[in-house]
């Protein structure tokens, strides 16, 4: 029957797993994942630091509320604490910047006020909100969210901040630490490279963003019980993909795609859900398909954007912030002229880590902060030793806090861009690309108008979802779409026979 057709994805992310949950639910009993590392859960990857829980990936739940299906799956599991299940949490909408208590350093040594940071976060935030409201817009400014950003700030700041003259410069500094922060956010570079006319495509959903007490990967182990046992074979990258090919199989059947893993081993299919991560696809485009990938797929991977941003946790003795603190921000006095990128890489790499989450709650954690760094800075820091990482740390620390002897006792850090399965960390909307260029990415191989057998490669992950790329309920939704298109595939059309059922 139908349901007997040879289906393997590739990668054992949420999306992979995801598609195989689905396809297993409507009764597909040939579905294999093939993933090529050693472990399920791809961009989900929790870890730690000492006896420490810590998340090397995905983070919150973006939005936990109903409309949210990993926070449905989470609360089904049971793997949310009471206060974020809680109705008040759900109902809370921030628009995806949560509200944070901050502390601010200078690299003189201050703390600033509320004061001096209130307004100008305030004042930030609306022109993110700007931002956004292009989508819709119809004529697409060519702009970047950069240059936006930057040009209204250059506009508005005399009018805006001319009661307080003293502390302008201070202000344009605290504006490149929004800046740099909103790289990471992004996942981006610069935010010149995210375009303006497709940045309001990001949707958020209502609910105050929340994390897993015992680990994002918990999800994964839950979802992964429901599956079949050896559903998935580990270690195994895929090499290439061979589609619009006739091959007989072993009982005379004949498959349209063959995979042909690193290792050399092959295998057949009717079927292939590809979720490998878009800076994977960006890198081996090329040489990942054969034949090759039509040109309009090959141009939409190059226009969409993949960054990174990584994390580096540090554990201290004593906290050196407020004990009701959440985020840590470090503002450079001397960065007055509006830019979120680094000149000099090699020296100056840490001017980007200006951002830090605290992890809470203390009774758990101890003193733990996570850094946040995103573009190429963040990739050369990928390059150089933990001890090297861990001395930057410890002196940019005791510049802004005034303090000689300040030294995390624990360091670890994330790598996203040197994970050869990964080759960054999430896609943003580059400069340049629209919501045709993910809905390009996600449509099935052969295309339509072919008349070849129908449904060989199909793409689902993260960057193939048009308002949710980048976030964990985007990629969970991409695979359930795939494995919803295979299901109808197969499903009569509902015609006269079916509409007296
Ligand atoms: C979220 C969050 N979060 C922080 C960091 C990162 C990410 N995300 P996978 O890669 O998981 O799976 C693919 C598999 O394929 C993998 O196992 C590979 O090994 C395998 N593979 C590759 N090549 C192969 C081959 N050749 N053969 C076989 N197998 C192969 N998301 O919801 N909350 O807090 C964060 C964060 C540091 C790195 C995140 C977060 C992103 C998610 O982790 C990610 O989307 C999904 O896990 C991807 O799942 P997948 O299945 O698609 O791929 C306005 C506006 C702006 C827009 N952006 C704002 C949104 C903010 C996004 N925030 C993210 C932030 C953090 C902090």
């Amino acid at each position: 029957s139908a349901r007997d057709s040879q289906i393997f994805i590739i990668g054992c992310g949420i999306s992979g797993i995801g598609a195989a949950q689905k396809l297993h639910k409507h009764g597909f009993h040939n579905v294999h994942i093939i993933e090529a590392t050693a472990r399920s859960g791809g961009r989900i990857r929790t870890g730690r630091l000492g006896d420490n829980i810590i998340e090397i990936g995905a983070n919150w739940i973006h939005g936990p509320s109903t409309e949210n299906p990993v926070f449905c799956l989470a609360c089904d599991y049971q793997l949310l604490d009471k206060e974020s299940m809680s109705e008040e949490n759900q109902a809370i909408d921030v628009g995806g910047h949560p509200l944070f208590v901050p502390n601010w350093f200078t690299s003189s040594g201050r703390k600033l006020g509320l004061e001096t940071m209130g307004p100008v976060v305030e004042f930030f935030m609306k022109l993110l909100e700007r931002s956004q409201q292009f989508h819709d817009s119809g004529g697409e400014p060519l702009l970047s969210v950069g240059e936006f950003v930057k040009a209204e700030v250059e506009r508005l700041a005399p009018e805006e901040w001319k009661e307080d003259q003293a502390n302008i410069a201070v202000k344009m500094a605290m504006i490149n630490t929004l800046l740099k922060l909103e790289c990471c956010v992004s996942g981006t570079h610069t935010m010149d490279d995210v375009g303006l006319g497709a940045f309001g495509m990001y949707k958020t959903l209502p609910g105050l963003d929340c994390t897993f007490p015992g680990g994002y990967e918990g999800l994964i182990d839950h979802m992964m019980k429901e599956l079949p046992k050896d559903i998935v074979l580990y270690n195994k990258p895929v090499k290439c993909i061979h589609w619009n090919y006739t091959k007989n199989g072993p009982s005379g059947t004949s498959f349209p795609v063959t995979i042909e893993c690193v290792n050399g081993e092959t295998f057949a299919a009717d079927h292939v859900i590809v979720t490998v991560p878009l800076g994977y696809l960006k890198k081996h485009q090329s040489t990942f398909l054969s034949p090759p990938l039509p040109l309009n797929k090959v141009h939409s991977i190059q226009r969409m954007g993949f960054g990174t941003n990584n994390k580096i946790f540090l554990e201290f003795e004593q906290p050196f912030w407020d004990e009701d603190c959440e985020l840590i921000y470090l503002v450079w006095e001397d960065e007055t002229h509006l830019a979120d990128v680094v000149s000099d890489v090699k020296n100056s790499w840490i001017r980007k880590l200006v951002g830090f989450t605290v992890l809470k709650p203390t009774e758990r954690y101890g003193h733990v902060l996570c850094g946040w760094i995103a573009g190429r800075e963040s990739e050369y820091m990928e390059t150089l030793s933990e001890h090297e990482v861990l001395h930057s740390a410890s002196q940019l620390l005791r510049i802004f806090t005034g303090n000689p002897t300040i030294t995390p006792r624990k360091l670890l850090r994330s790598q996203w861009f040197h994970e050869p399965y990964s080759c960054g960390s999430y896609t943003y909307v580059a400069k340049g690309c629209s919501g045709y260029d993910i809905d390009n990415l996600a449509e099935p191989l052969p295309l339509k108008g072919s008349n070849s057998k129908s449904l060989q490669v199909l793409f689902a992950g993260e960057a193939t979802h048009r308002s949710f790329f980048s976030t964990v309920h985007g990629a969970l939704l991409s695979g359930w779409r795939e494995a919803e298109r295979l299901t109808s595939h197969y499903t009569p059309a509902s015609g006269s026979f079916s509409s007296k059922l």
